[in-house]
């Protein structure tokens, strides 16, 4: 068995979260039960960012402490990871002292193999990005990643000697061409580095919510240095020997592309600074917009996720979300288009299947599986079908390419409902065919394959799925191994239930 670890951003608790941190905790936890299903002992985190300027800035307007609003928030992120079945292994937040001890002896360390030193800082801060930019770097004098007002910063401070470490990273992407997911975003980093990385201020001296700097009370540490290093803090580093070497490197960091920067060039050279290995692959996501622009909490046009789990469910919207975008590209998140998929692949498709497979089985069968015998040529092709489909799902999870591997378990369930008009069961029965048991049996054992393969995708349906197949073991437990195409027990009983997804009807909405 070998380890996988998987991390998110650790979100700001300046606000409630919503569907672009919806999607990036629904990207991770698929892969989670994936790499699951495939054997792998998964280590999964997520958390949140509680420090910095814009969590005290937030906390003043709202006129609490910023622990008291970081307290409130988490709760708001907890539950909408359980209701839509996050399955973490850990919750990191940075105000934990587990994690403060780390920054601060990290930050020593630096600090003795000379990396970090103290200077200037003079320049601008954008305190939504939490970025500090050079006046060269703005655009319109706004911040160039944002486009909103950046402020004057001059201080003492410590520097992190980042500029040491272009060459060295050019090399390890070129060395490690899958570290930068997807490929076009890599050549954005490379371009980047290659333009010159300056040393970075990891100090900020009027900001009091922020870890201290151990023995200059007066300075506290960047948040960005802070946050980083939740992905080791929370393996182990520096507290647990043992784990952390098993459980680092990362093996997959899911982020936006708001902050691949962070993630691909300063992390890295955090790492390299204290002689740790590199994250094997930093996967960088596009962003979920309304009306044109990123949603964002700040800019007031974000979905609320609790109206849309309500309404649609959790396992409808995180199919919606993992199929409607290829991971690397933005999509636009629309109500009508969320509504047109519910219905057609998932009450129609993927219902119907069900449905009428099930309600055969109670007809013709009295609700007991029957045996195959003697398949023809039209049964044995939805097995070579599904072997077909097995590989292929696999080959684009590799990829992380989860609205493709969505799409190929589709094919396979519109391949089954096709199968059923061909062979005409209905007919079978009425000619008291054998091949009747065995076109049934097929259908049986393709659903069982199904929501197996859908169980990473949308776990709760998958489970209720596997139960009203008559199945009695737990899906979240099985492997690889028990896709394989045979498995089905006949004399087993259908447990019919109600359906999977009822059809909704559409909205009254413009759009
Ligand atoms: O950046 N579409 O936190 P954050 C898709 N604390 N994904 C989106 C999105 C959108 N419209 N909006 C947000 C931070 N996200 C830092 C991270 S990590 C050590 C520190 C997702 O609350 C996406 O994953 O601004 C993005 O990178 C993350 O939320 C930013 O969350």
């Amino acid at each position: 068995m070998s380890k996988f670890y998987i991390t998110t951003p650790l979100y700001y608790v300046n606000d409630k979260p919503h569907i672009g941190h919806a999607y990036t905790c629904v990207v991770a936890d698929t892969l989670a039960r994936y790499r699951k299903l495939k054997g792998d002992d998964v280590f999964f985190l997520t958390g949140t960012d509680e420090h910095g300027e814009k969590i005290e800035a937030e906390a003043n307007k709202r006129n609490v402490k910023p622990q008291e609003l970081a307290d409130g928030m988490v709760v708001h992120f907890k539950n909408l990871w359980q209701s839509l079945s996050i399955s973490y292994d850990d919750f990191i937040r940075t105000t934990e002292e587990r994690h403060i001890k780390v920054v601060q002896k990290f930050f020593q360390n630096l600090v003795s193999f000379g990396d970090i030193y103290k200077g200037k800082y003079s320049g601008w801060y954008c305190v939504p990005c939490e970025s500090f930019w050079t006046k060269t770097q703005l655009k319109d004098d706004k911040c160039p990643e944002c486009n909103r007002e950046v402020h004057k910063l001059e201080e003492e401070g410590y520097f992190f000697k980042l500029s040491k470490y272009g060459d060295v990273l050019l090399q390890y992407y070129n060395e490690h061409p899958d570290f930068i997911n997807p490929s076009s975003r890599r050549s954005e980093v490379i371009n980047f580095v290659k333009e010159g990385l300056k040393d970075l201020c990891i100090t900020r001296s009027k900001l009091s919510w922020g870890i201290p700097v151990a023995e200059e009370p007066g300075l506290s540490i960047y948040v960005w240095f802070d946050a980083l290093l939740n992905y080791i803090s929370a393996a182990g580093y520096l507290d647990d020997e043992k784990r952390f070497k098993y459980l680092w490197p990362a093996d997959v960091h899911f982020v936006g592309k708001d902050i691949l920067k962070f993630h691909a060039v300063i992390w890295p050279s955090l790492l390299l600074a204290a002689g740790l290995s590199l994250p094997r692959k930093v996967f960088a996501h596009g962003w979920w917009m309304a009306e044109g622009r990123k949603m964002s909490k700040s800019l007031g046009n974000v979905m609320d996720t609790d109206v849309l789990v309500k309404k649609y469910g959790a396992d409808a919207l995180r199919y919606f979300l993992l199929r409607e975008i290829s991971p690397g590209l933005d999509g636009n998140f629309s109500i009508s288009a969320m509504e047109k998929r519910f219905n057609a692949d998932l009450a129609n498709d993927l219902g119907n299947l069900l449905n009428r497979t099930i309600s055969m089985v109670e007809q013709y069968f009295q609700g007991v599986v029957p045996d195959s015998n003697q398949p023809r040529e039209m049964d044995d092709q939805v097995v070579e079908d599904a072997v077909k489909i097995l590989q292929r799902v696999n080959e684009l999870m590799e990829k992380l390419d989860f609205s493709l591997a969505l799409e190929a378990i589709w094919q396979f369930i519109n391949r089954a409902n096709k199968y059923i008009e061909d062979a005409q069961p209905w007919r079978l029965k009425k000619e008291n065919s054998p091949a009747l048991n065995t076109v049934l049996w097929t259908l049986m054992e393709s659903l069982r394959i199904v929501a197996i393969l859908i169980f990473p995708f949308m776990p709760c349906k998958a489970a209720e799925m596997y139960s009203q197949i008559g199945m009695d073991d737990k899906i979240e437990e099985k492997r690889l191994s028990d896709l394989k195409w045979g498995l089905m027990k006949p004399g087993i009983s259908v447990r019919k239930g109600n359906p999977l997804f009822p059809r909704i009807e559409f909205y009254n909405h413009k759009e």
